[in-house]
């Protein structure tokens, strides 16, 4: 007997279609973030990541134009399997004439226009968009939307709506919802006098995007929350208590990035508190170590409690974007370890029997439930991701050495 039927069997005594299991995991949508390839550059001269983020190390081979980061992207996309979104910030807007010309409060659609071409090319599956507010000359004693300053604020306001207009383009040359996650900066390193005003601010200033028309079937907009950043520890204007009211007034969604809590809270248990008032929840997939540090994914037991939520609570209701940036490692490298750990995590989810664990649960037998539990951590999951791997063509798992190859062919060439 293989390896896979033998797995088959071990699984199927608790119930347990790893056929199925595989089959849905490759249908389970991520959207994957460009900036992993860059240190969350972009192109449109704001230069390295401010605004309490920051990527750190050197090591050589970051992209630096459209035509490398997307060749980057294609080879990266390459080795991940499954159904994949990209992530954009606007920083990545492809200017060309108008470079120098024109700010981020009037970019356009056609400025994305080489990326979609890019998307459908390579076969994706839609583009996910996110306004920059960071990193940019506008950003004003580190706050954008909740500036008191009305020029600045001004800006940043335009600047989202400008992104709501290239989300629907996106979407609509897609043909898939475009997510447009706002996340700013804005907070104070030290005690605020005032902790209302730059609240009512943001506040304001979010009624003014959403005030555009925008196609409310197409483009879905999100709020990020954070606890804290560097340089801005001792006050959030967009924390958690203030996004989640904003979101559940207005109608849009929140997004939960699991760097942006204290480190004993869980976003694997903020997601069905959520998904009880909101029909989707969108996240940003990160690992932080004792701060939101954007450090690579890794295959670890609150992933996996956050992809057993996602499994338990419906694929379809959460929208999973990988938010990371390691620029001390491989770069290509980062963006696939980091993905296919989303999906080991995704597929030990899919494999575990959750109408039985959840009749255990109601009936109060926790010591079975315990030992089932621990009795499930031993199974082979190895040898169904190896299945699946080759089922959708992404074996034999010489991946890493493809990436050594490339590195030594395209990435040590840039200087
Ligand atoms: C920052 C947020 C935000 C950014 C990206 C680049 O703390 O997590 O999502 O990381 O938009
Ligand atoms: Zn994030």
């Amino acid at each position: 007997m293989n390896r896979y039927d033998s797995a088959k069997e071990a699984f199927a005594k608790f119930g347990v279609d790893t056929d199925r299991a595989i089959a849905a995991l490759n249908e389970i949508p991520v959207s994957v973030h460009c900036w992993q390839g860059d240190d969350v550059v972009g192109f449109d001269g704001g230069g390295a990541a401010s605004g309490g983020i920051q990527t750190t190390g050197n090591y050589p081979g970051r992209a630096r134009t459209f035509e490398e980061l997307s060749e980057d992207i294609r080879f990266a996309f390459s080795l991940m399997p499954g159904k994949k979104r990209l992530n954009l910030h606007a920083s990545y807007a492809i200017l060309g004439d108008d470079a120098g010309k024109i700010d981020r409060d009037a970019y356009r659609p056609e400025h994305f226009a080489p990326w979609v071409r890019f998307a459908k090319e390579i076969g994706l599956d839609g583009i996910d968009f996110n306004p920059t507010c960071f990193s940019h000359a506008m950003v004003k004693d580190g706050l954008t939307l909740s500036s008191p300053d009305e020029d600045v604020r001004r800006f940043w306001v335009r600047h989202c709506q400008a992104s709501l207009k290239i989300a629907e383009y996106l979407a609509e040359e897609m043909g898939s919802h475009c997510l447009v996650n706002i996340w700013v900066p804005d907070g104070y390193k030290d005690v605020p006098a005032d902790r209302l005003s730059p609240r009512l601010r943001l506040k304001k200033s979010l009624d003014e995007i959403l005030s555009v028309n925008y196609n409310k079937n197409k483009v879905y907009v999100a709020v990020e929350s954070k606890v804290f950043g560097i340089g801005v520890e001792s006050y959030t204007v967009g924390n958690n208590e203030f996004y989640q009211n904003y979101a559940a007034t207005r109608g849009i969604c929140c997004l939960l990035d699991n760097g942006h809590y204290h480190p004993t809270e869980v976003v694997s248990d903020k997601i069905p508190s959520l998904l009880a008032f909101y029909d989707k929840v969108a996240l940003h997939v990160t690992r932080g170590v004792r701060w939101d540090s954007d450090h690579v994914i890794l295959y670890e037991d609150e992933l996996k409690e956050i992809c057993k939520e996602i499994v338990r609570g419906g694929a379809d209701k959460v929208m999973i974007g990988l938010d990371y940036f390691d620029a001390s490692i491989n770069r290509i490298s980062a963006w696939v370890v980091g993905q296919r750990n989303v999906q080991k995590a995704l597929l030990f989810a899919l494999l575990q029997p959750n109408d039985y664990l959840r009749g255990l649960q109601d009936k109060a037998a926790f010591t079975r439930l315990m030992y089932a539990q621990e009795e499930l951590k031993m199974l082979p999951y190895g040898d169904v991701w190896a299945e699946y791997l080759k089922k959708y063509g992404y074996a034999p798992d010489d991946w890493f050495v493809r990436v050594e190859e490339y590195e030594k062919k395209v990435l040590s060439k840039r200087k």
